[in-house]
């Protein structure tokens, strides 16, 4: 009785399913048939990622490596680890063990080059920070704040920034799915080096090199997490009078902050990495801006300034080099809890630590007009 009864579900299904495709067949045979081949991609990608979870060590690495787009640099080749630092072991994670073997190590092929500068005069570049297995994030901020658009005359372009990932499981997939990504979309960078924590400087200064090579045109660039909301038309309000050929560093900024001694800390820095001294001024990781002008500036100094496993104390450590001065800014929310009033919302420029969901939420909240807000809520657009 039961199997008949499932056999009729099935029937059904595959009956529904062969008159869905027959009908849209009626409707456009182009877009059908693109619509098809993505169809099967994605059963394909669902029809994969079911497969046991492949296990990845250098050698599959390689082989991500390889499926990757060529790039048009040369490549540097393999960067030798020093092994001075081998014997950094006993009580450290071994993650710090290979981030000082691998700190000399700056060069790495871009496997993927974006589209994201191509046009001329672009204003704002919205860089956002990546992982390989966060589509879900990339494809939120794609249908709201990231937006390729153009407000009030100034062209507003977008790039994710990815390395390869680190996942155990399903790196092919993963690798697969980017490569889906950066076709259809055009704004993916991805460089030849492995994710990991302490590995998030490289995407910094490898940026700063791509950015000064391939977006000669761009003024001013907001680098971002992709668990960010940034409110794209403040932003541009507060860069309407600021000269892009001066330099600009402006966030959610740090003074006096000392290094983590906490050893189990996943931000623990090591007295012989960095001596008893504070951190120079750095914004806040979460989300800042900068001019054309202090990145090419970050990107000259940062060949003299050896990596530093903290990425945004990194920034200004080099913005220290380079005589940038950080400027702090209301507007940047890069921890705490933001209550969901779009008042609150439409003053801010950037709030860190958002999931996918909470920024649709916020993005509708914010596309409602309807409710009115009293001028108290609202944050000046100069710091
Ligand atoms: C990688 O995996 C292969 C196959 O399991 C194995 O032969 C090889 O030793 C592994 N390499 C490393 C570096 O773990
Ligand atoms: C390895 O690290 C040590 C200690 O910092 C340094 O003195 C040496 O020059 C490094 N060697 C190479 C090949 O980079
Ligand atoms: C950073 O990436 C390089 C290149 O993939 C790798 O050799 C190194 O081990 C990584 N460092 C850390 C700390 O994961
Ligand atoms: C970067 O360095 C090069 C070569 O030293 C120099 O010509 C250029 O003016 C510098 N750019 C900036 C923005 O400092
Ligand atoms: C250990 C190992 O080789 N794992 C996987 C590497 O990737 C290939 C596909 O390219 C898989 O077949 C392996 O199982």
């Amino acid at each position: 009785m039961k199997i008949t009864a499932l056999t009729r579900g099935m029937k059904c299904i595959i009956l529904f399913s062969i008159l869905l495709i027959v009908g849209f067949s009626f409707y456009n045979p182009i877009t059908v048939a693109k619509k098809k081949v993505q169809m099967l991609l994605y059963l394909k990608f669902i029809w994969s990622s079911k497969a046991p979870p492949a296990q990845i060590n250098s050698t599959n690495f390689t082989a991500v490596m390889v499926s990757a787009q060529p790039s048009e640099e040369l490549d540097p080749g393999p960067c030798l680890p020093n092994m001075s630092f081998n014997s950094l072991t006993e009580k450290l994670k071994p993650i710090y063990k290979e981030f000082m073997m691998y700190r000399h190590c700056k060069n790495f092929p871009l496997l993927r080059k974006a589209h994201s500068c191509d046009e001329k005069d672009i204003f704002l570049l919205l860089a956002i920070k990546s992982l390989a297995e966060h589509a879900d994030r990339r494809a939120s901020i794609r249908s709201t704040w990231g937006k390729e658009r153009t407000i009030d005359g100034a062209l507003v372009r977008r790039v994710f920034l990815l390395g390869l990932t680190e996942s155990r499981i399903r790196s092919q997939a993963v690798q697969a799915m980017v490569d889906h990504e950066g076709r259809e979309h055009g704004d993916i960078v991805q460089w030849g080096f492995r994710e990991s924590f302490f590995n998030v400087t490289l995407k910094e200064t490898l940026f700063w090199k791509w950015f000064s090579q391939d977006c000669r045109t761009v003024k001013f660039v907001l680098k971002g997490d992709d668990d960010v909301f940034v409110n794209v038309k403040n932003v541009l309000e507060y860069l309407n009078d600021v000269d892009p050929s001066h330099d600009l560093y402006v966030g959610d900024v740090f003074r006096n902050w000392y290094p983590t001694r906490v050893v189990q800390s996943k931000y623990y820095i090591p007295l012989f990495m960095y001596g008893n001294k504070p951190y120079p001024p750095y914004a806040g990781g979460g989300g800042y801006l900068l001019s054309a002008t202090s990145i090419l500036k970050l990107h000259n100094v940062s060949a003299f300034q050896e990596l530093f496993p903290i990425d945004d104390a990194f920034v200004g450590l080099c913005a220290q080099r380079a005589n940038i001065e950080v400027v702090a800014h209301a507007g940047f929310r890069t921890y705490g809890n933001i209550p969901y009033d779009p008042c609150i919302y439409k003053g801010l420029l950037l709030v860190h630590r958002v999931t996918p969901n909470e920024l649709w939420l916020i993005w509708s909240l914010l596309m409602d007009n309807t409710k009115t807000c009293s001028h108290s809520t609202r944050i000046s657009p100069k710091p």
